[in-house]
């Protein structure tokens, strides 16, 4: 699962990128000296509890990749072109993260003023554009093709593409669309920009900071999208936090009104944005969160832990998050029978503690 760091030009996002103080840098993109890639922990309150209960030899986080998108230089988006080769690198996220400027500060340089919305809407339209240049070439090509050939899979395709078109051409995102199943190959094919499920997180002044609920009602009414989470923060007082041990920090964010890092927050909305959950196994040698998709059975989860678990599978022994924290031992949860037996196609819910039986 990796999130890709976009914006525009000294909006914040290499400050943002480097507050992201759990990073471990990947080793292979350091080999690759492509320093830019960040694996990041989803802090779970739950598993802090998991492991509180069993003082487990390992606690282990469900994780989330984050990369800065660099490549995007000053003056690209004059005009309309961000070049295309910036476009391709962000067509291999799973979800983005726009960087919007909310700051002022003239030692940063900033073209024609503070303005968000705008900001938000020129990257937008950047997606916008390139997809529908994409579709347009695409529906050529097929037209072509089904003169020559009368296939039926470049049949079928023309229709997906032209019912894109006329989508985009309304001025509205990919991801706002409600796609037939059949589309799901040619989104997995194409990975269209504008589909990409995104998070737009403003990087507001300090003295904003207070007001930012009222801020961000504000953007999301001016533009009015549906499927887009919004998100305040101030990459600045995310550097000042990260520089501060345990104590100096409970004041600092006292001083402030925060109630979590915004870091904490944005890394659970991306995992919200993504459709994403966890699962959890607990023991005394490791508590560990899993990362899965919504709707995934009790099959696909043990697939997760190990392919072996998948196609060995036999039964899950699942006990809920407050099930578990009501009886605070297995014992007592089989006792209290909420401690359940389960097959391979359950569906699995967020915060449940699999065990899973193989053979
Ligand atoms: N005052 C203030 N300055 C900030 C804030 N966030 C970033 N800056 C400053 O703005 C400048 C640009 O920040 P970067 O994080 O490099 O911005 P960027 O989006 O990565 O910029 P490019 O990579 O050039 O596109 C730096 O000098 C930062 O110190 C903020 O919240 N408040
Ligand atoms: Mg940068």
């Amino acid at each position: 699962m990796q999130i890709g760091i976009v914006g525009l030009p000294y909006s914040g996002k290499t400050t943002f990128f480097q507050t992201l103080t759990e990073v471990q840098l990947d080793p292979t993109a350091l080999q690759k000296r492509d320093a830019n890639l960040a694996i990041v922990k989803v802090i779970d309150k739950r598993l802090d509890e998991f492991t509180e209960i069993f003082q487990p030899k390992k606690k282990v986080n469900a994780t989330i990749e984050i990369v800065d998108m660099v490549g995007l230089q000053k003056g690209e988006t004059s005009g309309s072109s961000i070049n295309a080769q910036f476009l391709g690198k962000v067509k291999t996220n799973d979800a983005l993260i726009h960087v919007v400027r909310g700051f002022k500060d003239d030692a940063v340089p900033q073209d024609g003023g503070l303005d968000m919305v705008r900001d938000i809407r020129t990257l937008e339209d950047e997606f916008l554009f390139s997809d529908m240049a994409f579709v347009e070439s695409r529906i050529e090509k097929l037209e072509k093709d089904i003169q020559k050939t009368q296939k039926d899979d470049a049949k079928k395709e023309l229709a997906a593409m032209q019912r894109w078109n006329e989508h985009l051409q309304a001025g509205n995102p990919l991801r706002t669309m409600d796609f037939p199943p059949e589309d799901d190959r040619y989104l997995k094919n194409y990975q269209p920009l504008s589909a990409k499920p995104l998070l737009i997180a403003l990087n507001l002044g300090e003295d904003d900071i207070a007001r930012a609920n009222e801020i961000v009602e504000e953007v999301r009414k001016t533009i009015a999208w549906e499927n887009v989470i919004i998100e305040p923060f101030s990459a600045k007082i995310e550097m000042e936090l990260g520089a501060l041990d345990a104590e100096e920090k409970a004041v600092f964010m006292e001083e402030y009104g925060l109630k979590e890092s915004a870091l904490a927050r944005l890394v659970r909305s991306a995992y919200r944005l993504l459709g994403l959950q966890s699962f959890f196994t607990v023991g005394e040698d490791e508590c560990r969160a899993w990362t899965i998709r919504n709707g995934m059975t009790a099959q696909d989860a043990a697939g997760v832990i190990h392919t072996d678990f998948y196609n060995k599978f036999i039964r899950a022994e699942v006990v809920s998050y407050e099930d578990f924290m009501k009886n605070m031992t297995f014992a007592k949860c089989k006792e209290a029978g909420v401690f359940r037996l389960e097959g391979k196609e359950y569906i699995v819910h967020d915060g449940d503690i699999l065990h899973v039986r193989h053979g």
